[in-house]
């Protein structure tokens, strides 16, 4: 059985990654007016990867004997200045999101819930690849600035990336 401190503080988790998935959601709206498909595509990507995510949570609370208590999802920006300005805004949320899913395990240490804690490391993890992913794809836009040509390049590269359903254990 989970407590009700941790029931409270996944159920908080499940809105921050339903969140993401609707901040990558709006992401994939801006990038479709520039008419980019690869950046569309991994915006596509991003947004299931972030409802496995939420699902991953929302399954072992209930799992668990939890009880879930879906919380209102803020509304997303909608607008950005460039798809760099919009890798710098996907860096810094994944970086609060490692924020919080410390913070999480922070309440798991505190009520002694090793089930939880085991549970979460492949979301620590999964925040490292995250983290390493979006910085690689943030490093090459500084670089291209506004060389339209390296831009479809990237385009092109980002068109390739597929969702693989992850295995949350
Ligand atoms: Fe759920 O990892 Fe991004 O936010």
């Amino acid at each position: 059985m989970i407590s009700q401190e941790m029931e409270k503080a996944f159920n908080s988790q499940i809105n921050a990654e339903l969140y993401s998935e609707y901040l990558y959601l709006s992401m994939k709206a801006y990038v479709s007016r520039l008419n980019l498909p690869g950046f569309i595509n991994w915006f596509d990507v991003q947004v299931q990867e972030e409802h496995a995510h939420a699902m991953g949570m929302f399954d072992y609370v209930i799992s668990r004997g939890g009880k879930i208590e879906l919380l209102a999802i803020d509304k997303p920006e909608t607008d950005w200045e460039s798809p760099l300005e919009v890798f710098e805004h996907v860096l810094k949320h994944e970086q609060l999101v490692t924020s919080l899913i410390n913070k999480l395990m922070d309440v798991a240490e505190s009520s002694h819930d090793r089930a939880a804690l085991s549970f979460l490391d492949w979301y620590l993890k999964e925040q490292v690849e995250e983290e390493k992913n979006v910085g690689n794809v943030l490093a090459t836009l500084r670089l291209i600035k506004n060389d339209a040509n390296a831009l479809l390049l990237l385009d092109k590269d980002l068109a390739t990336r597929v969702f693989n359903p992850p295995i949350i254990a």
